[in-house]
């Protein structure tokens, strides 16, 4: 019996010890959670504080937002960025009439050193703003390397000056059969957009050369003529619907009369069928003044293989039924090579002969 009562007494002294040592245990977990609340910054707001704490950053996103959208500069997380303005129209740096002749041969040499601004194939464009357009100018060509040298001298400085987002595109008939100026500027068009987005394309013969820098080799609202008063028609449009030379047109305008015929073989007619396709589509022709749409062609005799295209009477009284089924959408030719020069991109394109 004695053995029993110092067992039980044992038990109880140990379990009370174990019941001490839990409820000291539960005490200092306790103490250290409430310190630990004491010293935690206060991340949880009340909901009307959440709310309140959104919609002020609301405010301050919209305000970096709205600067973005109008300042030029923006200094924000002490990053400063420049955000580029579009370039005014017309350019400030147009200087107006300007002295053309072709007394003298110039080098590509010196038409390479004196724009040094130009990047490889004749692309350039503006540092300081956004150009207003990109615009690829297309020149038929074959054998008129001379005509070329006077026209990249003249034109380079000018479209610089036009401040426009621009790149030369020589586009080169390869072989000796009969020369096809439309079916060339085609090529050009489809080309120079495998390059690069262009919106706007200037068609130019090499030989033609502006005599104002205020005639900018940009698109209009409607299709351009630019040159418009040249020296060998005594400074006047030979006829009002004459489209031939230079000529703008937008992407847009270009696939409305679904580009140019492709089967104007030898001289004459394709910038009359040109003319027709625009006016049946209901546009018309937008022109400078005849003082700053004057240009100089340099003088030369007919080509070899681009006598006159008899059959061009004939084609340019069917435009309307033609010009769907000839166009842009049939165009047909292979890539012969590629040349990047500084002033010029050179493609030499197989576009057939004329069909026996
Ligand atoms: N072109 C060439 N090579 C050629 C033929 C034409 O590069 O062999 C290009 C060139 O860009 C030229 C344009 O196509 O400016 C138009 O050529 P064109 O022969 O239709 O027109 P252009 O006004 O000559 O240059 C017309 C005949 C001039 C005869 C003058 C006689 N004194
Ligand atoms: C017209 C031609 C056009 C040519 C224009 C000017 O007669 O292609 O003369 O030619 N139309 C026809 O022959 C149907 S030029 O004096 O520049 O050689 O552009």
């Amino acid at each position: 019996m004695p053995d029993t009562t110092v067992n039980f007494s044992f038990l109880h002294r140990t379990c009370t010890l174990v019941l001490l040592l839990c409820f000291l245990h539960i005490f200092v977990t306790v103490l250290y959670y409430v310190r630990s609340l004491d010293s935690r910054p206060t991340f949880v707001q009340n909901p009307q504080q959440t709310l309140q704490i959104q919609r002020k950053l609301k405010e301050e996103v919209s305000v970096v937002t709205e600067e973005l959208k109008t300042s030029p500069t923006v200094k924000y997380r002490n990053v400063t960025e420049k955000a580029l303005e579009k370039c005014p129209d017309p350019s400030r740096l147009l200087v107006g009439a300007l002295r053309v002749e072709f007394s003298s041969p110039v080098s590509l040499e010196l038409v390479r050193k004196e724009n040094p601004a130009l990047q490889e194939g004749g692309r350039y464009k503006p540092k300081d703003c956004v150009a207003l357009q990109k615009v690829a100018i297309i020149i038929p060509f074959r054998k008129r390397d001379e005509h070329l040298k006077f026209w990249l001298y003249y034109l380079h400085p000018i479209l610089q000056r036009q401040q426009l987002d621009y790149g030369i595109y020589v586009i080169n008939q390869e072989g000796d059969e009969t020369f096809n100026r439309a079916k060339l500027l085609n090529a050009g068009y489809a080309e120079a957009l495998k390059e690069y987005d262009y919106e706007c394309f200037v068609f130019s013969d090499v030989d033609l050369i502006p005599m104002d820098d205020r005639n900018t080799y940009k698109c209009f609202s409607q299709p351009r003529h630019l040159s418009v008063s040249m020296d060998k028609f005594g400074f006047r449009l030979p006829y009002n619907q004459y489209f031939g030379g230079v000529s703008s047109m937008s992407k847009e305008q270009f696939l409305k009369i679904n580009g140019f015929p492709n089967n104007y073989w030898g001289w004459g007619g394709e910038d009359d069928d040109i003319y027709n396709r625009l006016s049946s589509k209901g546009m018309s022709i937008s022109r400078p003044n005849g003082a700053i749409g004057k240009c100089r062609m340099i003088r030369h005799d007919r080509d070899r293989q681009n006598e006159p295209n008899p059959q061009r009477f004939d084609r340019i009284a069917h435009t309307r039924d033609t010009m769907n089924k000839d166009g842009i959408n049939t165009l047909s030719y292979s890539v012969v090579r590629v040349e990047k020069d500084q002033l010029f991109t050179k493609i030499t394109v197989d576009i057939g002969k004329p069909p026996k």
